[in-house]
């Protein structure tokens, strides 16, 4: 169906398309609308823009990511569908790999996404030989690389790796539109912001912020509260203005 550019969700109804399309094409798990639904909650809340909250987090993961040894970002199939080719021109600049993750893990789908961003650059992450203490889905499984890292940016997580993850020491950088998830509650910086929004702006920042003096994006990285942050996240929602 086509959709009318005059209808008032134009660009949400737009943004769901995308994750049919991925579903009608075997990546997208049938769970990943479910989620994309409850995400759209929120957004409607934070008036489907990025707040200050969010750039304030973006920033600072942009800076915490650029100062990183060993940086990784984790994709599963909602985030491949919305911004798989974004994903990938981050990584680029981050010079990062990215390690494709999933719940509703299977083979078929694994190599489906694969093939997506391996259109769109080379350094794509498959091979599990690890797996993550604690944790008994399959999202447990990892590769040698993920497991060494120090540094990674999980979009659209479950909040039982997260935890276990900041147990292994890493800076988990969160990406979820509910502040009140495990995930965000748990992570180290947490961007509470839609991926579609997210992912460009920090593609944004790190052309920037790459030629910044590691001093400066460490200050950043410390200047940052992500308490501070949730509160005005769920502050913003609490002055939501009713029309
Ligand atoms: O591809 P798989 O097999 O790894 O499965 C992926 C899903 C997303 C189905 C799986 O991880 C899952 O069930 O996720 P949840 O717990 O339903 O959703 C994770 C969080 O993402 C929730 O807190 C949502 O609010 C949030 N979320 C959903 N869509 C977006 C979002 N956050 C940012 N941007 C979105 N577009």
């Amino acid at each position: 169906m086509k959709i009318p550019e005059s209808h008032p969700r134009y660009a949400s109804l737009k943004i769901r398309e995308k994750l049919v399309k991925g579903f009608k094409e075997g990546y997208v798990a049938i769970n990943g609308l479910i989620a994309q639904g409850r995400g759209e909650c929120f957004d409607y809340l934070f008036n489907e823009k990025t707040q200050e909250f969010a750039k304030k987090a973006e920033k600072a993961a942009v800076a915490a990511l650029l100062i990183s040894k060993r940086p990784v970002i984790s994709v599963n199939g909602n985030t491949v569908a919305l911004c798989g080719k974004e994903i990938c021109k981050l990584a680029k600049i981050l010079k990062c790999p990215v390690e494709v993750n999933l719940f509703y893990w299977t083979k078929k789908r694994e190599k489906i996404i694969e093939e997506i961003l391996k259109r769109y650059y080379e350094n794509v992450l498959t091979e599990k030989t690890e797996r993550i203490p604690g944790l008994e889905s399959k999202r447990a499984n990892v590769s040698k690389y993920f497991y060494n890292a120090d540094t990674v940016l999980v979009p659209l997580e479950d909040g039982d790796r997260t935890k276990c993850l900041v147990d292994m020491k890493k800076n988990v950088i969160a990406i979820d539109l509910n502040p009140l998830s495990r995930t965000s509650q748990t992570a180290t910086i947490t961007i509470v912001d839609n991926v579609v929004r997210a992912i460009p702006n920090m593609i944004n920042y790190a052309k920037e912020m790459k030629k910044f003096k590691k001093e400066k994006l460490e200050e950043i990285v410390k200047n940052f509260d992500n308490k501070e942050n949730l509160k005005s996240s769920i502050n913003f929602i609490k002055n939501f203005k009713y029309f």
